[in-house]
């Protein structure tokens, strides 16, 4: 099932899942309210299942046998993530394998996917494997943490204020897609004089 949850202030080790007490968990209804789709494999550790179900861009529970059903063990030829990623247009993917060993100045780039930042089109990543946390503010600005593991993909909107960190396992290797040439421009906060923040994800009675 989705686990994510509103985050506490405290400045310790941002590995940690940082959970209010008593813990202050987000829907998946919640996320999409700020634009963010979020959805499961099959193969899944949890009996929950989520199910994208296509044009609609909706997140349902198990509706029959219709739905895509991805599965991270056959990332390289699953038609699932195939079906998905014609739909959606997703011609570009490459993997970033989040280990020191793996990833070039990955101290640097741990810091820099931990600043507060945007992009100007949508982030889409899926976990092919291990874990971790991405941060996106609702809409009264408050740190919303999703957890991410082998099998998850999820889509932050253009413009939405995230950031992202390991968890204390400390391992991800994940998909990135894109719609055509990928735009990996991050702008840190403040960045609100984008078009794309006029539009939405910012609080609805400004
Ligand atoms: C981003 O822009 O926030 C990222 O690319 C996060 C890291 S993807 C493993
Ligand atoms: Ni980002």
């Amino acid at each position: 099932v989705l686990e994510a949850w509103y985050m506490d202030e405290s400045t310790e080790d941002k590995r940690l899942p940082h959970k209010l007490h008593p813990n202050h968990p987000v829907s998946l209804q919640e996320l999409q309210d700020v634009g963010v789709w979020y959805w499961k494999s099959c193969n899944s550790i949890h009996p929950s299942r989520l199910f994208y179900t296509g044009s609609q861009g909706s997140l349902e529970p198990i509706p029959g046998e219709s739905g895509h059903k991805l599965n991270a063990d056959i990332y390289e030829h699953d038609p699932e993530l195939q079906k998905i990623r014609e739909e959606k247009g997703y011609s570009y993917m490459d993997i970033i394998d989040v280990h020191p060993d793996k990833l070039p100045d990955y101290e640097d780039k741990l810091k820099t996917f931990y600043e507060e930042h945007l992009h100007l089109d949508d982030e889409i990543r899926y976990i092919l494997d291990g874990r971790a946390y991405f941060d996106v503010r609702d809409k009264n600005d408050r740190w919303i943490r999703i957890a991410m593991r082998k099998g998850d993909m999820i889509t932050l909107p253009a413009g939405i204020y995230h950031r992202f960190t390991m968890d204390e396992t400390n391992y991800t290797k994940a998909m990135r897609l894109f719609v055509g040439e990928p735009v990996w421009k991050a702008y840190n906060r403040p960045a609100d004089h984008f078009e794309i923040r006029r539009k939405s994800y910012t609080s609805d009675d400004v």
